[in-house]
């Protein structure tokens, strides 16, 4: 506010009177967009092609544009398997059976963890910094970034010339690129450096290219084995370039147009013979040959492919023409409807900039990060946070972003199998609740977070419903090798607890929850089970589709028909461990929500086929209580869609949406940041609006009165269909089912079904019930 007058009123009374100072609302509506720049880096703007991302600051005097590249983590090639943990797993088993976990704890942590104990983090290449002459008398100041072109653009006034940076990184030509530009001629003047933490230098090659190249660090022990290049091509038109120590001054030119490339040596996770020196230099020589219009377009295209095959529509109020930062401060957030269209168009934004088909996963922070050591070293924690990464990508049309996890996954088939022999003495392959670059696999940081071999087999989840939403055989005659090991490794180390004769895990834990013996360390968690039963379930279906397998679809099956049941505990709350233990854990409001996967992601619990245990989980969910961490936040909003309790889940997204959880540039706040939250909302959103789970695509479970009206286009559903749904005053106005390869769908509104069988291409439309 403005002596008491708010901005929007402000900025048109002083448009109207011809000295306009305040800047405008972008034109497109799907834009994050600010009146100053950034001064903390989660005010700052990302961008990224899925390897190559920038923050943009948007700075005035200086302009601080600060990059990653996705395989720049600290390290090389490792193996953390410990050989003792074979040895110690029977004497392991034996305290947790005779309930003495705390002594099964201490025994994990000396003999079965990971060594070294924690894995590689995440690092930053630098910043590139560009300092301008005229940085006085601003007027007009604005910085965006506009979701559906993926540019991020800076522009303001000084003495009458207006000055714009336009900012994006091409998956296409795999350049960031940055063009400067000013409506008068010879006006655009900077002096360009970089600077990093990593062991580098910065020189000037050819007059007009700075490169920065160094070597990665070391953690844990392990050595940095990994070279790095980045790249900053300086192209203008008119003016001069000078080059300096280190730096480059550009003076009175028309535009600059700068081209920025960075690569390591890293190829694989054993391989780190590349040339960055070489992939930089190709890169910036290919891209040199393309003017900034068609760097521009083929970057809009290709990002358009996928950004646009899915519209929403909320509403819209007033609100949605303030800027981002004070949506976000604005604690009712009742009359913006468009905030969670932003915020759900902004997610997929950020998976379609961090995932990308060649690329690593998204991580922790996706794919940004501006330290050494950023928290939990911005890895892939797969205990929960990965997956919640990829939940939006199938719903929400960009199947082609969960390459990458395939990709990771292949690779973990490979380190995972090693560390089955050597500390389990099985066969398949074991992930534990993290991962890095270098796809260690081992039980890492503590026995309370680290002693869960459920890992793997949640991430192969994610690649049967990559099958699932495409039908696509050929991919899953790909990934089912990976599936068959995950379920060979249960097969080999899964024992039979004494009361009950069940099959459980052990040891494990229930992400990474304390039960009332000391630890978490324990047999059969909930979670474990529920997982398992996915995993044969879907290995099974996957063997009779392939036609192959016939012995393993039946040890999978006897198999899964011996796992513990899920229990209803004496709260009526269902059971996190195999014994009742809820209401005497340390922790009852813990943000892991673990034992509720059999809700979400999951579907082995709902409201329509176990109406009991989908109670169970309410009450569990009550127990737990709404507060949470961003990505806590994010599951339980999942969680009451499911339940079909649109208004619980209203009020759960709204408290994502405040500012405690989400940083003024939308990213989600842990706190600190952490990317998993963005993706839950968006999955979140999409639940309330479309599920497709238990045999049916369900329209507007969970549609909350808030949303009385609106529309969407191109959700996706289990079979390989897409949905347009348009409702109106609260009810089902028309809906539009394509079948993408052809099959059977049932269609649920409240309580009533419509079944169709579609013909590869062939449209359904379900009209006018009011
Ligand atoms: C899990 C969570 C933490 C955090 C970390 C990265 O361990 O319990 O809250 O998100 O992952």
């Amino acid at each position: 506010m403005i002596n008491g007058i708010h901005p929007t009123l402000l900025a048109l009374i002083l448009s109207l009177s011809g000295t306009a100072t305040l800047a405008q609302p972008p034109a497109e509506p799907l834009s994050l967009w600010y009146r100053q720049p950034a001064k903390q880096w989660v005010e700052a703007l990302a961008v990224g092609n899925g390897r190559l991302g920038a923050m943009v600051f948007g700075g005035v005097a200086q302009e601080r544009i600060q990059l990653n590249e996705d395989t720049l983590w600290a390290g090389g090639p490792y193996d953390p398997a410990n050989p003792d943990a074979l040895e110690a797993l029977p004497k392991v088993r034996e305290l947790i059976f005779a309930g003495q976990y705390r002594e099964a704890h201490n025994l994990v942590g000396q003999k079965m963890m990971a060594k070294p104990l924690t894995q590689m983090p995440y690092q930053c290449v630098g910043d590139l910094l560009l300092k301008f002459p005229d940085a006085s008398g601003v007027t007009d100041y604005r910085r965006d970034l506009n979701l559906d072109t993926a540019v991020a653009t800076v522009a303001y006034s000084i003495d009458g010339v207006r000055y714009t940076r336009e900012v994006f990184s091409s998956p296409v030509d795999q350049v960031i690129v940055i063009r400067l530009t000013a409506d008068k001629p010879g006006k655009v003047g900077f002096t360009a450096g970089m600077q990093t933490q990593q062991k580098a230098s910065v020189t000037v090659e050819s007059s007009n290219t700075l490169v920065m190249q160094g070597v990665n660090g070391r953690a844990a022990g392990i050595a940095g084995a990994l070279k790095f290049q980045a790249r900053v091509a300086i192209a203008t038109s008119g003016g001069r370039i000078e080059p300096g120590d280190g730096q480059i001054t550009v003076t009175d030119a028309d535009s600059a147009l700068l081209r920025i490339a960075a690569a390591t040596s890293y190829k694989s996770y054993k391989d780190v013979t590349g040339d960055p020196e070489t992939l930089t230099k190709d890169t910036i020589a290919k891209a040199s040959g393309k003017p900034f219009e068609v760097l521009f377009k083929d970057h809009v295209t290709a990002h358009q492919k996928l950004f646009r095959r899915v519209t929403l529509d909320l509403g819209t109020t007033a609100a949605a023409g303030r800027p981002t930062d004070e949506r976000i401060r604005e604690p009712n957030k009742a009359n913006d409807p468009q905030l969670a269209t932003l915020y759900f168009q902004f997610g997929r934004y950020l998976l379609i900039s961090s995932s990308r088909p060649g690329g690593q996963p998204a991580n922790l922070q996706g794919l940004w990060n501006d330290s050494m050591n950023p928290p939990w070293g911005s890895k892939y924690t797969i205990n929960i946070n990965t997956e919640m990464n990829y939940w939006p990508a199938e719903p929400t049309n960009l199947g082609e972003c969960v390459e990458p996890l395939v990709a990771m996954v292949m690779d973990l088939t490979e380190t995972g199998a090693r560390t089955a022999k050597i500390c389990y003495g099985a066969g398949g392959w074991v992930v534990h609740h993290n991962t890095d670059l270098w796809r260690a696999t081992a039980p890492i940081d503590d026995p309370q977070f680290g002693m869960w071999p459920l890992g793997g087999a949640w991430l192969c989840l994610q690649l049967w419903d990559h099958y699932d939403y495409s039908r696509d055989k050929d991919y899953l005659s790909r990934v089912y090798p990976a599936m068959k090991g995950a379920a060979q490794f249960f097969f080999d180390t899964l024992v039979e607890e004494p009361k009950h004769k069940w099959l459980v895990t052990s040891p494990s834990l229930s992400p990474e929850n304390g039960h009332p013996f000391g630890t978490s360390v324990c047999a059969g968690p909930t979670m474990d089970m529920q997982i398992l039963r996915d995993l044969f379930s879907n290995c099974i279906r996957a063997a009779e589709i392939l036609g192959v397998d016939e012995d393993f679809r039946k040890q999978a099956a006897a198999t899964r028909q011996r796992l513990a049941p899920n229990q209803i505990g004496s709260a009526g709350q269902l059971q996190e461990w195999l014994e009742d233990w809820d209401m005497k854990a340390p922790e009852i409001h813990h943000r892991h929500v673990s034992h509720l996967y059999g809700l979400y992601p999951s579907d082995q619990i709902h409201v329509r086929t176990t109406p009991d245990l989908a109670a169970a989980v309410r009450k569990s969910l009550e127990i737990r209580g709404d507060e949470a961490t961003g990505w806590g936040i994010g599951w339980r909003l999942n969680l009451w869609a499911r339940l079909h309790d649109g208004e619980h889940a209203y009020t759960i997204l709204t408290m994502l949406l405040r500012s405690e959880r989400t940083y003024p540039n939308m990213f989600d706040a842990h706190p600190p940041f952490q990317i998993d939250g963005n993706f839950g909302g968006v999955s979140g959103i999409g639940e309330m609006i479309l599920q497709s789970c238990a045999g049916e695509i369900e329209l507007l479970p969970a549609l909350p009165k808030a949303w009385p009206n609106g529309s969407v286009k191109g959700l996706r559903a289990r079979g390989g269909f897409e949905l347009d749904i348009q409702w109106k005053d609260s009810k089902l106005v028309n809906a539009t089912v394509r079948s993408l390869v052809g099959g059977s769908c049932r269609l649920r509104y409240g309580v009533i079904t419509k079944d169709w069988n579609l013909e590869k291409g062939q449209n359904a439309q379900w009209d006018g019930i009011q």
